[in-house]
């Protein structure tokens, strides 16, 4: 071991470390010591090398952020990798599937980027009685201690006011009759209390619906701590409803520890994630469900700066963000050097909702860095079908209405983009009585809006007769601005897609003589000068500052489209909590039979009453009575 030291630079930590993430292979003397082989000896020496000359840690061979703005970085590593790369292991048949490929998506945040913490000013009346400090430096001796003290108040918590509980739990009561899947599967798994003495922490936008997620998480026997994955995203209600819990008061919450309130700062963010990690007896948790990436991404660099023994400063170039998560990790490690080693550990997986967390998921699982099995519920089909078109379909005239108010019946609409979250939403505006034309750069997309019976066009042509424009591809530069200084007078603007770089904002800004009125917060008009066309000038009307209009002006997704997504988040964890030896650190999406079990959940609840195959039925078209009913490369 010295030997190696010696020859590649790395401590015998990194080494121990470099060993578990299975980057190299050392084999055992008789003695029990490491022994590496020249050929490992010389990848050592090239991995510091490489690292050294971009100046990065392991961690970021993972942090996909540095890997897409360092092209040169990401081939040098895959080259590093080479042979020894590790490669899927073929799929157990008909239990679960790998994916071959990473999603080809930018890793960005739900609603867009969390604004720096200057622009957001923690207005919460916060109740919280956990003292943090000495909470790090408690012992960790594993009690499976609950989060409830001796007079069964829970005493850890943060958020912003609880005497919101009412409010919230009047809110989740009518949200659990339109979560068919998720009371069913409390009923389904209530008794057998699959997930009894086990600790989830969740990272997940802190709404009602997911109030209804985390008391079916605890009516399955598990001990739950939760934190948002956005400083927005929060509802107070929700979160206060939740710390009270359904037996509790105000002044003596009996629920969950909840870390979320409406307008975090980044570093209350980064704090909240941390919180929700650390059980009151010095422990973390035994799985996370998470949205993003975020505690994930968290233990991961805990766990790496920890073998190195330091935990390096934000660069000039890095984003404020990436330098609290860094001080964050100073903190934690300061107080407890082998914290997050010890917790990721104890790990059994990790269920990710969303396409960018899976993204870094299939990062950290193609550098070898995956520390846990991971379940990707973005893809299964009853997650992304509701949550993108049904979803859509729902909440992008809410949006509209909320925000204006506009007759939508007659007006001209113009859809950007025709996959999922565009068909749903040319759903509902041509429910609604609109005229609607999509814009597409997909022949086979193109065409099936053409045989739809819409018409298809290039956004130029829709310009000057469009009344509504709505961005829904997931791209960037979908509407400049100069597009949108040629619309009609009082065209309404707004983008349900991806981030915030669909609809050019910025550009709109500097448009000579523009002038931004707002009319409602997340309601702005702009108008532009006068000029020979329109002599007394004209104005367009822009939702959100051009995020995510369903989110920004209304509340996103109804009940039942989250339902479906958090069937699979529960089915997810009874996976990887009770079949934790079906799991290596991959990342595996659910099989299509759980996806067919979460439809199943919902039938009743939508009157469904469903046709059973025969058994003659089922050999001839070769499939089991019960399922599942397509192959794996089926598209619904
Ligand atoms: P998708 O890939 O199925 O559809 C996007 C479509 O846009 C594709 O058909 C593509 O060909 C088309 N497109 C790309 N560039 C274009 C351009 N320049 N002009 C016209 N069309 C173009 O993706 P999806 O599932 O429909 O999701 C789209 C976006 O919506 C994603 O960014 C996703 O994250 C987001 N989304 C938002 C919500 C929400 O609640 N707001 C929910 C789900 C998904
Ligand atoms: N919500 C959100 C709400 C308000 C908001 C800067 C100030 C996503 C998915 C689910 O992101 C979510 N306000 C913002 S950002 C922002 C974000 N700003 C931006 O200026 C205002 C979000 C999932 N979901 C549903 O869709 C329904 N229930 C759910 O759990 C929730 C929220």
């Amino acid at each position: 071991m010295q030997q190696t030291v010696e020859e590649t630079g790395w401590s015998p930590r990194m080494l121990r470390y470099l060993e578990q993430a299975n980057l190299v292979t050392a084999g055992r003397s008789p003695g029990g010591h490491r022994i590496y082989s020249p050929r490992q000896v010389e990848r050592l020496r090239q991995l510091k090398l490489l690292l050294e000359e971009y100046g990065v840690g392991i961690t970021d061979l993972a942090f996909e952020r540095r890997m897409r703005t360092e092209p040169e970085l990401a081939r040098r590593i895959d080259e590093w990798f080479g042979a020894i790369h590790r490669v899927s292991e073929p799929p157990t048949a008909g239990i679960f599937r790998r994916l071959a490929a990473d999603p080809n998506d930018s890793a960005t945040l739900p609603y867009g980027t969390r604004s720096p913490s200057t622009e957001v000013q923690s207005e919460a009346r916060t109740h919280a009685c956990s003292d943090h400090e000495s909470e790090h430096q408690m012992s960790s001796s594993s009690t499976g201690s609950p989060t409830v003290d001796s007079a069964g108040s829970v005493h850890d918590f943060k958020v912003a006011d609880l005497s919101l509980a009412a409010f919230g739990r009047k809110e989740i009561t009518l949200a659990e009759h339109e979560m068919p899947g998720l009371m069913a599967l409390r009923a389904e798994y209530g008794k057998a209390q699959p997930f009894k003495g086990k600790k989830i922490v969740g990272s997940l936008h802190m709404t009602v619906q997911t109030a209804v997620l985390i008391e079916t998480l605890t009516a399955l026997g598990a001990d739950v701590r939760w934190v948002s994955c956005n400083i927005f995203s929060t509802q107070d209600h929700a979160a206060a409803a939740v710390v009270v819990g359904p037996n509790g008061t105000p002044e003596n919450p009996q629920g969950v520890s909840v870390f979320a309130w409406k307008g975090e700062t980044l570093e209350e963010y980064w704090w909240c994630t941390d919180q929700a990690l650390n059980w009151p007896d010095g422990s973390g948790p035994d799985s996370i469900v998470d949205d993003g990436g975020d505690a994930t991404l968290l233990i991961h660099m805990g766990v790496e700066y920890e073998a190195a023994g330091a935990v390096p400063s934000a660069g000039e170039d890095d984003s404020e963000e990436y330098g609290v998560i860094l001080s964050t990790l100073r903190a934690s490690i300061a107080a407890n050097p082998s914290r997050f080693t010890t917790m990721a550990q104890s790990i059994v997986g990790v269920t990710e909702e969303t396409t960018t967390g899976v993204h870094r998921l299939y990062e950290f699982a193609k550098a070898g860095t995956l520390l846990f099995p991971a379940i990707n519920v973005n893809d299964s089909v009853t997650k992304s079908k509701f949550d993108n078109k049904y979803g859509c379909r729902h909440s992008l005239i809410d949006g509209l209405n909320r925000a204006t108010d506009v007759m939508i019946a007659g007006k001209v609409a113009v859809v950007c983009g025709y996959g999922d979250v565009g068909k749903g939403c040319v759903e509902s505006l041509r429910g609604q009585g609109a005229r609607v034309v999509v814009t597409e750069i997909d022949p086979i997309c193109a065409l099936q809006a053409a045989m739809d019976g819409l018409q298809v066009v290039t956004l130029d042509d829709a310009l000057g007769y469009g009344d509504i424009f709505v961005t829904t591809t997931g791209n960037k530069d979908i509407i400049s601005a100069e597009q949108m200084s040629r619309m009609k007078h009082q065209a309404i603007v707004g983008n349900i897609g991806h981030f915030d770089n669909e609809i050019d904002m910025a550009g709109l800004a500097r448009v000579p003589g523009v002038e931004k009125v707002e009319v409602k917060p997340q309601v702005h008009e702009w108008r532009f000068p006068a000029n020979a066309e329109n002599p007394n000038g004209h104005s367009i009307i822009v939702l959100s500052e051009g995020r995510l209009l369903n989110l920004g002006n209304a509340t996103g997704h109804p009940s039942f489209v989250m339902s479906a997504s958090f069937s699979n988040q529960t089915i997810a964890q009874i996976e990887i909590l009770t079949r934790t030896d079906q799991y290596g650190n991959d990342v595996y999406t659910l099989p299509k039979i759980l996806d067919e079990k979460v439809a199943r959940l919902h039938l009743d609840a939508v009157g469904a009453k469903l046709t059973t195959l025969t058994k003659q039925q089922a050999e001839y078209i070769g499939v089991d009575v019960h399922g599942p009913y397509k192959p794996e490369h089926y598209r619904y």
